[in-house]
């Protein structure tokens, strides 16, 4: 575990510095959005999608310093997410990586465009970033389709509406397994198939990763409705027991906490088994399914 976080610091300082150079400064006119976004984006989040992406391209024989933008979309990305989630309109959260909320500091009309900036420099550093990065066309638009499906209503915002609209109603297995593979899982498998295909992956490697990404977002969704449960807010740096004030249907919620942590446990089998054909090269992934099932924040 402790080996893993080492390599995870060191692809999130890469990560922070590309965000860094990326984002306007908080200076710029109108400067209440651009220290909204850098309020948000440098809050303290663990980078464990950028990585990922990071992470995948290695495996694809590509420098992860190439993927770079790609990496740094997908955590605009995932911040935006937590930003709209958030709001009083979704989870009514007031804490976020241990610090206030976006809305809580700068107000929801700010906290809301913060999140739409976000998305908009996410599709810029893919497009035109991807191109700077010398990536070809084809793997650029590729991947920016992609991306974008897992943002829209079979990804992100698909599992966000059921999320939020299903909190008062019955829903079966079937239906939470959806809600998480969509919430949660749309965004890693994006992050790693974007690293495997900008670095050119043969096409067994990609379905190989494709696999993994798709078990690791599933069992860390698992992993962060165990931990709403079990976990402190000191260390999680967002409220626990959220999900039970918000209704929230979750894998606890519906099986209990030792038939959650049976399935977070057979997801994070199924993501190790998809990088049993490769090497030291996909050691970091390894490691990083090892953190999901263990992780307390
Ligand atoms: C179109 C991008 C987009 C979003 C609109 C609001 C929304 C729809 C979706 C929200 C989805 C959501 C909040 C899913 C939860 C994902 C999750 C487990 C977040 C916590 O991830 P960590 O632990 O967070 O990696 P840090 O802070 O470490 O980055």
């Amino acid at each position: 575990m402790s080996q893993f976080l080492a390599l995870l610091a060191q692809k999130a300082s890469l990560v922070d510095e590309a965000l860094d150079a990326f984002l306007p400064p908080a200076d710029r006119h109108p400067a209440i959005i651009h220290e909204a976004l850098r309020y948000s984006v440098f809050a303290g989040g663990k980078r464990l999608r950028p990585a990922l992406t990071l992470a995948a391209a290695e495996v694809a024989g590509c420098p992860e310093r190439k993927v770079l933008p790609a990496a740094c979309a997908i955590e605009l990305i995932h911040t935006y997410s937590l930003i709209h989630d958030d709001l009083p309109a979704m989870d009514n959260d007031d804490w976020r990586r241990g610090k206030p909320t976006s809305h809580r500091v700068f107000g929801e009309a700010v906290a809301i465009l913060a999140g739409d900036a976000l998305f908009a420099l996410a599709f810029e550093l893919l497009t035109r970033g991807g191109r700077d990065a010398g990536f070809e066309a084809g793997a650029i638009l590729q991947v920016t389709g992609e991306v974008a499906a897992a943002c829209g209503t079979s990804g992100l915002i698909g599992g966000q509406v059921l999320d939020v609209v299903g909190a008062n109603r019955g829903i079966d297995a079937a239906e939470l397994e959806f809600i998480h593979r969509a919430k949660t899982g749309a965004l890693f498998r994006a992050a790693v198939r974007a690293g495997a295909i900008l670095g050119g992956a043969h096409p067994d490697t990609l379905r190989r990763l494709t696999v993994f990404g798709e078990y690791f977002g599933l069992a860390f969704q698992i992993a962060d409705d165990l931990l709403d449960v079990t976990g402190d807010t000191a260390t999680l740096g967002k409220p626990a027991g959220s999900d039970a004030r918000n209704h929230k249907h979750t894998y606890v919620s519906l099986f209990g906490e030792r038939e959650a942590r049976r399935r977070a446990q057979e997801a994070c089998a199924e993501a190790l088994a998809a990088l049993a054909e490769f090497g030291p090269e996909a050691h970091f992934l390894r490691h990083a399914v090892e953190f999901v099932a263990t992780r307390d924040f």
